[in-house]
Order: structure tokens, then C-alpha cells, then sequence
């Protein structure tokens, strides 16, 4: 029903216009079409000139109303830079803008039909053609040169000390892994991929890397002032961790792992306090349309001091273990003191198959 009202006014406005366009032919006819012309000529002129006052109060009254209402300090180093450019880019781009809007709407006026003068024939200047494409040509190169220049830094290799974390993108959540204390995560293969079997990324339990790994889902803890690379992949379709308040974002494709690394500045505490909202929270939103959940793709980000992660962190077990709870220290040690394990093994027997 919709559609057909669209249709339906659509076409109609065609018939109003091309009714409005045979009405004027019939005036011009009857007043002379010279006249009517100079006419419509001189209405023309003048509305391009409103046009362009009304369209620059306009941009000036968006700026106004909605200066307050974007993101606010970019939260991360590399964050920084990323508005850096962009204000660069703005205000170049912006400069031209203003220059070749009223250029072009003010001459439209001013050199509107007059009996007065004569148009001057000007078909080519192979100087002027030369400076209006070498200038732009320049200027675009070294707007695009510090885009890579950011490009290659974000994706490029992270300082020694940053931190790991493993972000798995499926519809419709996101999946983060550490690698524990031996720093290394361990191998994944797609055919282990077991949710009820309590292994969601399908970690190889023989690999003994994945033995101290920590999976979490939803909340993502990074440190303050601590780089973090991020290793991004998906289960399913492509994903895009967007990471707005840190300006950053990368795809997330099956089979393909994208990395990026950056630095958060401000723990999310402090973040409550800078911006005044005691709801403040740093949020990851999938930055690619998906599949019909695709909205629902809110992950959370907790900044927090050293201190603090480690706590939050000491506090989940590794993943091995809670699919693997026979080979739970913690367990056995249990066990033992009830006396039930003959022998009375503390450690976890590790499985080493192939
Ligand atoms: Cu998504």
C-alpha cells in the first residue's frame, strides 16, 4: 500500500510539472517568448543568489546546533592524530568549499542576461587548466599521504610492551580472548567450533598455549596508558570493530585476521568524570551491516589501571580448564585432601595427542 502511494505521488508531481512547463510555454507564447524569457531569466538569477545565502545560514545553523553533540576528546593516541587529520581535511576542504560556492552562485548572478554587454568568448587557457589541476592534485597527495601515514602506523607492528587481545565478531555478539601469562594464544582450527562443549572459538585443547587463555564475551578490559593490538576475526559473515570514542575501526573477516593497535588515555572512570555522565561507557558497535541483529552488536570496552585488570583478570578461569575440568588443579587439589585420587596429583595432566 505504501509503495503504491509513492508511486502514486510520484507520478502525479510529474503531471503538475509537466502541466506548470506547458502553461509557461503558452504565456511565453502569448507574451512574446523574448520577454517571458529575460524574465525567467532574471527570477533564476535571483534565486541562485538566495539560494546560496539561505544554504550558507543553513550550514552555519547546523554547525550551531550540533557542536556539542559529537563524540568530544578522542580517547586514545592514536585517536589524536585520526582528528587531527580529519580537522585538516575539513578545513581545506572547507576553505574551497566557501570559495567555489560563492564564486559559482554569485557569478550566475552578476553575469545574468543584459542587453547591456555581451558574453566574452574565453574557450581555453592552458595555464589556468594547469593550476586548477596541479594545485588540487597536490593538495589531494598529501591529504591522502597522511592517511596512509596513520594507516601504516594503527595497522603496523605494536611496541614491545602492548598487550594481546583476540576479538571474534559472530552474529550477533562479540567474543574476546587473552592469552593468559605465557603471552602467546593458542591455535584455533573452525571444526573444533563447539559452543555446548564450552569452546566457542574452537580452540585446540592439545596446543599448550590455549591451556592459560581467558574467553570472555561482551566485555572487552583493556589498560590505561597500555597499547593494546588488537587481532580481529569472525565466525560468520564480515563484521567491523568500530571503536568510535578511540577513532578507530577494522573489518572483521572470516579466515582473514586484521589487526590494529592503539593506546587508550583515559580509564572509563575518568571518562565519567570528563564527560559528566555517570552512564559513560566505551562502546564497540559492529561498523558493518551484518544480518538483521546487526544493531544489536553493542559490545563494552572498560578502561581501567593495571592494578585493576589484573584483579578482573586473576578472577576468570581459562577456558582450557572449564572445558577441561578434570585437568583442574584446583579441582584435583580438592579431591585430594578428601583423599579419593590415589597418588594425589596436584598438577594438570595435559592431554598431548599428535
Ligand atoms: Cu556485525
Amino acid at each position: 500500500m505504501q509503495s503504491f502511494f509513492i508511486v502514486a505521488i510520484l507520478g502525479l508531481g510529474f503531471l503538475i510539472t509537466f502541466q506548470i512547463a506547458k502553461a509557461s510555454e503558452y504565456v511565453a507564447v502569448l507574451r512574446g517568448i523574448e520577454k517571458a524569457r529575460k524574465q525567467t531569466n532574471k527570477v533564476n538569477a535571483f534565486m541562485l543568489l538566495a539560494f546560496l545565502v539561505i544554504g550558507l545560514i543553513g550550514v552555519f545553523y547546523c554547525n550551531e546546533r550540533l557542536k556539542g553533540k559529537i563524540l568530544g576528546e578522542a580517547a586514545s593516541d592514536h585517536g589524536v592524530l585520526i582528528d587531527r587529520m580529519l580537522y585538516i581535511t575539513i578545513a581545506l576542504t572547507g576553505i574551497v568549499f566557501f570559495i567555489t560556492q560563492i564564486a559559482l552562485f554569485w557569478f550566475a548572478f552578476k553575469y545574468q542576461e543584459s542587453d547591456k554587454r555581451k558574453a566574452y568568448y574565453y574557450p581555453h587557457n592552458n595555464k589556468l587548466e594547469l593550476i586548477w589541476t596541479v594545485i588540487p592534485a597536490i593538495a589531494l597527495t598529501i591529504l591522502v599521504g597522511f592517511g596512509l601515514f596513520y594507516w601504516f602506523k594503527i595497522t603496523g607492528r605494536e611496541p614491545k610492551d602492548a598487550m594481546i587481545v583476540e576479538v571474534t565478531g559472530k552474529q550477533f555478539g562479540w567474543e574476546f580472548r587473552y592469552p593468559g601469562k605465557d603471552g602467546v594464544l593458542g591455535k584455533k582450527y573452525y571444526r573444533n567450533i563447539a559452543p555446548d562443549k564450552n569452546n566457542s572459538l574452537g580452540q585446540i585443547w592439545e596446543d599448550p598455549y590455549n591451556h592459560d587463555d581467558i574467553w570472555v564475551e561482551q566485555e572487552m578490559h583493556l589498560v590505561v596508558n597500555r597499547p593494546v593490538k588488537l587481532i580481529i576475526g569472525s565466525k560468520d559473515v564480515i563484521h567491523d570493530v568500530g571503536l568510535a570514542h578511540f577513532r578507530m575501526k577494522m573489518d572483521a573477516v572470516p579466515g582473514t585476521p586484521t589487526t590494529m593497535w592503539f593506546t587508550p588515555k583515559f580509564t572509563t572512570k575518568q571518562m565519567i568524570e570528563k564527560t559528566g555522565k555517570a552512564n559513560f561507557t566505551y562502546e564497540l558497535s559492529c561498523d558493518q551491516m551484518c544480518g538483521k541483529g546487526h544493531y544489536s552488536m553493542r559490545g563494552v570496552v572498560i578502561v581501567e589501571t593495571q592494578e585493576e585488570f589484573d584483579a578482573w583478570l586473576a578472577g576468570k578461569k581459562p577456558q582450557y580448564l572449564v572445558a577441561n575440568p578434570d585437568e583442574d588443579p584446583a579441582a584435583v587439589k580438592k579431591d585430594t585432601t578428601i583423599g579419593s585420587v590415589p597418588g594425589g596429583t596436584a598438577k594438570p595432566q595435559m592431554k598431548m595427542s599428535n
